[in-house]
């Protein structure tokens, strides 16, 4: 038995931030009259800040200037900090702290592997930064999923080869991103969306013990 890996991703595995972007995108929509539904937030999923409001200015059709640009993504930022101001633990999705327990209660490395910048203030609102052995976001990387090298840098901060961790991702991106690395993808969501993942449970109250040592003994 290696080394093995545990990476989490965090909005939409972690915690449900995704609704808390989509409104503050939806504002910024609204305001250069693009219609952008919840059907257009999937495209977001795991995919940077930056390419975020590129996506959306392309749905509507808009060409806009760069200071306009950096003007609508401090605003955005500043919109979507406002949702986080009263987070705590009771925003983490259901089943979650029971697998982090588990692993650190069986010596495993944990990372966190995210596309968001605001990543660290998240986990110390929720309460769970301490299980994390190593962090890696937005501030980390300069390529986005489905580029793998969120999860490498992980991996290597946990002294771990890709063939041994463990990836948990709700983005389509995000479970690419695994999957050219060549790590263990497991989806968190509908399975018509994250068909390409190796393992796909709805929530992680799905997930067993059983199965977490399974991939602990691989
Ligand atoms: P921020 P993840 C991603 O986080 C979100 O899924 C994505 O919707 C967001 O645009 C991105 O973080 C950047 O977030 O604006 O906070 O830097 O899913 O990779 O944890
Ligand atoms: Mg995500």
């Amino acid at each position: 038995m290696r080394t093995k890996a545990f990476i989490f991703d965090l909005d939409g595995v972690i915690v449900d931030t995704a609704k808390y972007h989509y409104l503050a995108w939806q504002k910024i929509a609204q305001e250069l009259n693009i219609d952008f539904t919840l059907e257009h937030n999937e495209l977001l999923k795991g995919v940077s800040r930056v390419r975020s409001l590129d996506i959306i200015l392309e749905l509507g059709n808009v060409q806009a200037s760069q200071e306009d640009k950096n003007k609508w993504l401090v605003q955005k930022n500043d919109e979507y900090l406002s949702y986080l101001v009263d987070m705590d633990q009771s925003e983490i999705l259901p089943g979650v702290i029971p697998v982090l327990e588990f692993l650190k209660q069986n010596n495993q490395p944990i990372a966190l592997g995210s596309a968001s910048k605001n990543a660290r203030p998240i986990l110390e609102k929720t309460g769970i930064i301490h299980f994390f052995d190593a962090i890696v976001d937005g501030n980390d990387v300069s390529n986005a999923k489905p580029d793998p090298e969120v999860f490498l840098i992980a991996a290597k901060h946990l002294n771990s080869n890709p063939a041994d961790a463990i990836v948990f991702e709700d983005s389509v991106a995000g479970v690419q991103a695994a999957n050219i690395a060549k790590m263990i993808s497991i989806g968190i969501g509908e399975e018509k969306t994250l068909h390409e993942a190796q393992y796909i449970f709805e929530d992680f109250t799905q997930i067993t013990t059983r199965f977490i040592q399974e991939l602990i003994n691989k």
